[in-house]
């Protein structure tokens, strides 16, 4: 394995009697996990095979993620944009290296942190931005905002500001994968606050217990809203939690997008064969406060900044000049991003809102459903 530890439960305890797996077995496991998230893996990479191009496309992404949201924190403040907005600001490393690994037709389920995944699986960021503002020309034609993004000409079944509730939602759109036979896995985002859910615990049972084609990316930045990690959560790793279900279990540094990457490459084709699903913990930090406007007098003094260390777009920058990509192509990604970001919201702040008499449209599914679901229709 390349760019992650497995910390697979099916291998470990395949020739353990039930009563080997004990508490030790675990710890164990806990123990093996340790360190896995930090370093990458000498040898062969699927990321070894991605060209300048790719690198680059991937690069983009995380800017146009990280230029996304900065726009949103200003129209926010300056009171166009209205709602409540959470955003994904230094965890971009996760959004793209999961997005760039997935097939173009794969499901995705997201949080109330969204915007970063959406991007990420190539929607139109000038739509996004008219959804985020209420315009007609959204997403969703004005009516869903930040947290009920959603775009199924591009498999985003949705943002979800219920949290934990992606992860029900994505086993179910696996289930309905296999059950087509199509070929497609679903992925289902969430956080380390949700991570404690009932429901989320529900659907890895399930989804383990009948193999289904889902990957439950789990992206831990250590807080719920402005509660630490520690104050809820009675394990250090979370990656332990796989065992409860037998489950593959990969941890890595989600602040490495070509780690991410090589992680849910490895993980997507084991549930794309029928294995089952895959649990993910991706380590990352959130540079921002848990909500535009969040004063975050909850965390240590020097935290934010020293997380800043961290950051995903300056380390993936430094390796691409590493990898000896010029760095007037890197300009010109950045410069192509400040233009399509300018544009996106031009465009949005000239379209309009939807006609009032639209309110009670599109709150209720038409049957029998005609829109669009790619492959198929
Ligand atoms: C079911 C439910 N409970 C509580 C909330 C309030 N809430 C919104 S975000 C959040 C924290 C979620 O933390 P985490 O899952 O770690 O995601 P992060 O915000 O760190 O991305 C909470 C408790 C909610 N929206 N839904
Ligand atoms: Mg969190």
């Amino acid at each position: 394995m390349a760019a992650s530890k497995s910390t697979s439960a099916n291998k470990s305890t395949k020739k353990a009697s039930p009563a080997d797996k004990s508490i030790s077995d675990t710890k164990g496991r806990a123990a093996a996990s340790k360190g896995s998230h930090v370093s990458r893996a000498k040898g062969k990479r699927p990321s070894d095979r991605l060209d300048k191009a790719e690198l680059l496309a991937i690069y983009r992404t995380m800017v146009l993620a990280r230029r996304f949201e900065e726009h949103v924190i200003e129209q926010f403040r300056e009171g166009i944009l209205p709602g409540f907005v959470h955003v994904a600001i230094g965890q971009e490393g996760i959004a793209a290296g999961v997005g760039h690994a997935l097939h173009d037709d794969d499901y995705i389920g997201s949080t109330h942190r969204a915007h970063a995944h959406i991007v990420a699986r190539g929607s139109s960021v000038e739509a996004m931005m008219a959804e985020m503002m209420g315009r007609i020309t959204g997403l969703c034609q004005g009516k869903g905002g930040s947290m009920h993004l959603s775009d199924m000409s591009r498999n985003v079944v949705g943002a979800n500001g219920v949290v934990g509730s992606g992860a029900p939602m994505m086993t179910g759109v696996a289930l309905a994968q296999k059950e087509l036979g199509t070929g497609r896995i679903a992925v289902a985002f969430y956080g380390d606050g949700a991570s404690s859910q009932g429901n989320v615990h529900e659907a890895m049972n399930l989804a383990q217990l009948w193999k289904l084609p889902v990957l439950f990316i789990l992206e831990n930045n250590r807080y719920a809203e402005s509660t630490p990690s520690w104050q809820t959560v009675p394990v250090e790793d979370l990656a332990v939690r796989g065992a409860a279900f037998d489950m593959k279990t990969l941890a890595v540094d989600g602040n490495d997008v070509l780690s991410v990457f090589d992680t849910v490459a490895e993980a997507a084709e084991f549930a794309r064969s029928g294995e089952g699903p895959v649990y993910i913990v991706a380590e990352t930090k959130r540079l921002s406060g848990h909500y535009v406007g969040d004063a975050e007098v909850y965390r240590p003094k020097g935290e934010a900044k020293a997380a800043r260390s961290t950051d995903p777009i300056p380390a993936f920058r430094a390796e691409l000049l590493e990898r000896k990509v010029p760095e007037r192509d890197i300009k010109a990604v950045e410069a192509e991003v400040e233009e399509t970001m300018e544009q996106a919201v031009v465009a949005a702040l000239a379209a309009d809102a939807p006609p009032a008499e639209d309110a009670m449209k599109h709150v209720y599914a038409e049957y029998p459903y005609a829109g669009p679901v790619r492959g198929i229709d």
